[in-house]
C-alpha cells in the first residue's frame, strides 16, 4: 500500500481518471496541494476571476463531454464562481469543483474566511460534500466525478480541507467507474409512444441538448421526418438539429411563455426530447397545450419529465437509441409514412449573394465574410443576444460540437467557453460572439488567453447599450399599455465608451476595431490568419 499525503493522492486520481486540465484561482488555504501538483501532468490555468475559470471549465467540458476541474479558494471565490456555476447546472456541464479551506481542525474558531462551502454551493450543484476522514478522500473525488458525468450531468463541489489534505493516507488511485445509461425502453412502451405519436395529425417535436449530449441528431432528423413534424428548440444552445432542415421551425426564445404558447397551440401529438418545458423567465402558468393534445416525453432524466404538465408517455432513457428504435417502430406502424433512414445531416452553409453596399451592414457583413472564408470545422460561440440573428443566418448550426450559446440566462459565458471549447478541440478555429455588456463580466479572460496562448477570437458585438434590456422593456410596455419613453439610463454603456481593444491590447491579446463597411473584409482575414488569440471591437448599431 502506498502512503503519502491527501494532497498528492489527489493528483494520482486526477491522472487515473485522465484530467488534463485544472482551471483555477488559487489562496493560501490551497498552496499545499498546488504545491504538490508541480510533479504531475494536470495543467493548471489560472484565471484572474472564478467566473471565468468556471467558464471556461464549461466550455471545456461541453466540448470535451468529460468532466472538467476546477480550483476554487474559500468562501469568496467559490461565492465569485456561483453565477456561472447556475449555468453550468442549468445546461448539465459535468464540472468537478474543488474549494480549499483551512482545516476541520479549525471548525469551532469561526476564524477568518470561515463559511458553511456545502451550504453555498447546493443550490447550484447536483452533489456538494466535505471530505473530512484522510482515507476517504479518493473515494469522495470519484463519486464526485461519477456523479456529475451520470445524465443529468451536472457540477458537483468537493471541499477540500487543507488540513485534512496533510495526512497521510493509503487509499489507492483507480478510474472512475461511470454507469452505462444508454438504455431503450421496453418494446411495448415504444409501441405506446409511436401510436401516440401517429395518432395526431399536426404533429411537433420540442427538443433541447439531451440531444446533442446523447449525440443522437441523426436519430431525431430521421423521427422528425418520419413523423413530418416540425422541430422546434427549447433548452436549445449546442447542435442538435440543422437549422437549414425543411423541418426546423427555430428556437422558443428564453422570455416569455406567450411566445412559447403560440409554437404549441395547434400540435394535436407532441413528442419532448432532451429537454425540460418550458425554460422561460416567464412561463405560461396554464398548460399552453390543447385539451387534446398528446404527449410524449424521453430524456434520462426524471424529474424533468412531466415536471409542470401532465403527459401521456413519459419514458426515461437514452435519447439517440430510443429514437432509432422510435423511428423503426413507427415506420412498422405506418409503412411508406416517411423514409426508413435518416437523411445526411447537411454539411454546407447557406449561401447568400452580397446585398447592395448602401443595404449592408457591419455586422451582417462581418459575419457573412466568415461565413464566407472560414474552414467547415469553425466553432461558434453565439453571445451575442440582439446581435445573434445574423449568426442564425449565415452559420446556422450544422454540425455536432461546432455551435453553442449561453445557458441558463447567463451572460459572461462567451469568451471564457470558447477558451475552453479551444483547449478541447485545439485544431479547429473558434470565434465568439459577444456583446459589449456580455463580455465585461468576464473580460479578464483575455489575459488567460494570452498567457497561455489559446487561440480562440472574439467578436464583441458593441452597440453602447444593453439593447435587449431595451427591447424587452418595450414589450413590457406594451404589454401594460404604457406610452413609450425614454430608457433607463442603467441600459446605457456609452458613457463612457468602453475601449475593447485597449483592454484587449493591455491583458496581452491583439486585436482591432471595425466601424465601417470598407474595414470588415481585412478585419475577418487578419482575425482568421492571426496565431493566438485576437479581438475585435465591432462598432453595430
Ligand atoms: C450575469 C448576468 N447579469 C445580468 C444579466 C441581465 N441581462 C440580460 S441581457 C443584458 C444585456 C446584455 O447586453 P449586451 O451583451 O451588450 O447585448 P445586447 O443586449 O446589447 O445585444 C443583461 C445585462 C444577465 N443575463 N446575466
Ligand atoms: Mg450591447
Amino acid at each position: 500500500m502506498t502512503k503519502r499525503p491527501g494532497k498528492v493522492a489527489i493528483f494520482e486520481q486526477f491522472a487515473a481518471d485522465g484530467i488534463e486540465y485544472m482551471f483555477g484561482n488559487p489562496g493560501t488555504v490551497e498552496q499545499g496541494f498546488l504545491d504538490a501538483g508541480g510533479d504531475f501532468d494536470v495543467d493548471y490555468l489560472l484565471s484572474l476571476h472564478e467566473g471565468v475559470a468556471v467558464g471556461m471549465a464549461d466550455g471545456y467540458a461541453r466540448a470535451s463531454q468529460r468532466p472538467a476541474l476546477v480550483q476554487l479558494h474559500s468562501g469568496v471565490g467559490l461565492g465569485n464562481g456561483i453565477g456561472m456555476l447556475y449555468q453550468a447546472k442549468r445546461g448539465g456541464s459535468p464540472l468537478v469543483v474543488l474549494v480549499g479551506e483551512a482545516g476541520v481542525k479549525y471548525d469551532a474558531m469561526d476564524g477568518q474566511m470561515a463559511a458553511d462551502l456545502v451550504a453555498m454551493a447546493k443550490p447550484v450543484t447536483k452533489f456538494a460534500t466535505r471530505v473530512i476522514d484522510p482515507d476517504s478522500v479518493l473515494r469522495v473525488l470519484r463519486r464526485a466525478v461519477k456523479i456529475a458525468m451520470t445524465p443529468p450531468r451536472g457540477p458537483v463541489m468537493v471541499v477540500l480541507p487543507a488540513d485534512v489534505l496533510d495526512e497521510i493516507t493509503t487509499e489507492p488511485a483507480v478510474p472512475t467507474s461511470i454507469p452505462e445509461t444508454r438504455v431503450v425502453p421496453e418494446p411495448s412502451l415504444l409501441a405506446r409512444a409511436a401510436t401516440t405519436l401517429l395518432s395526431g395529425q399536426r404533429r411537433l417535436i420540442l427538443m433541447g441538448d439531451g440531444i446533442a449530449t446523447s449525440g443522437a441528431q441523426r436519430e431525431l432528423t430521421a423521427v422528425a421526418e418520419a413523423l413530418g413534424a416540425t422541430v422546434w428548440g427549447v433548452n436549445d444552445s449546442e447542435f442538435n438539429f440543422d437549422a437549414t432542415h425543411r423541418l426546423y421551425g427555430g428556437q422558443l426564445g428564453h422570455m416569455f411563455g406567450a411566445n412559447s404558447a403560440r409554437v404549441v397551440a395547434e400540435a394535436d401529438s407532441v413528442l419532448i426530447v432532451g429537454t425540460y418545458i418550458f425554460p422561460e423567465v416567464f412561463p405560461a402558468l396554464d398548460s399552453p397545450f390543447r385539451t387534446d393534445a398528446k404527449l410524449v416525453h424521453i430524456d434520462l432524466d426524471a424529474y424533468e419529465i412531466a415536471k409542470n404538465f401532465p403527459v401521456d408517455v413519459g419514458i426515461v432513457a437514452d435519447p439517440k437509441l430510443t429514437l432509432a428504435a422510435l423511428g423503426k417502430e413507427i415506420n412498422r406502424q405506418r409503412p411508406g409514412l416517411a423514409p426508413s433512414t435518416p437523411l445526411e445531416v447537411s454539411r454546407s452553409r447557406p449561401v447568400f449573394p452580397e446585398p447592395p453596399l448602401e443595404e449592408d451592414t457591419v455586422l451582417d457583413r462581418f459575419v457573412r465574410r466568415l461565413a464566407g472564408r472560414a474552414p467547415e470545422d469553425l466553432v461558434v460561440f453565439d453571445e451575442a443576444l440582439t446581435a445573434s440573428p445574423p449568426l442564425a443566418k449565415y452559420l446556422p448550426a450544422q454540425q455536432p460540437g461546432r455551435f453553442f450559446q449561453t445557458r441558463g440566462g447567463s451572460l459572461g459565458v462567451g469568451i471564457p467557453g470558447a477558451l475552453g471549447i479551444k483547449l478541447a478541440s485545439p485544431e479547429a478555429p473558434v470565434v465568439a460572439f459577444t456583446g459589449d455588456g456580455g463580455s465585461m463580466y468576464t473580460i479578464q479572460a483575455l489575459w488567460t488567453a494570452a498567457r497561455y496562448n489559446i487561440g480562440a477570437k472574439f467578436v464583441i458585438c458593441n452597440n453602447g447599450r444593453y439593447q435587449l434590456l431595451d427591447d424587452n422593456l418595450e414589450q413590457y410596455w406594451r404589454e401594460l399599455g404604457i406610452a413609450p419613453h425614454t430608457h433607463p439610463a442603467a441600459f446605457d454603456l456609452s458613457t463612457p465608451a468602453i475601449g475593447f481593444t485597449g483592454i484587449a491590447q493591455s491583458l496581452g491579446v491583439a486585436g482591432q476595431r471595425v466601424e465601417k463597411l470598407y474595414e470588415v473584409d481585412a478585419a475577418v482575414e487578419a482575425m482568421l490568419a492571426h496565431d493566438g488569440p485576437y479581438l475585435i471591437d465591432l462598432v453595430i448599431d
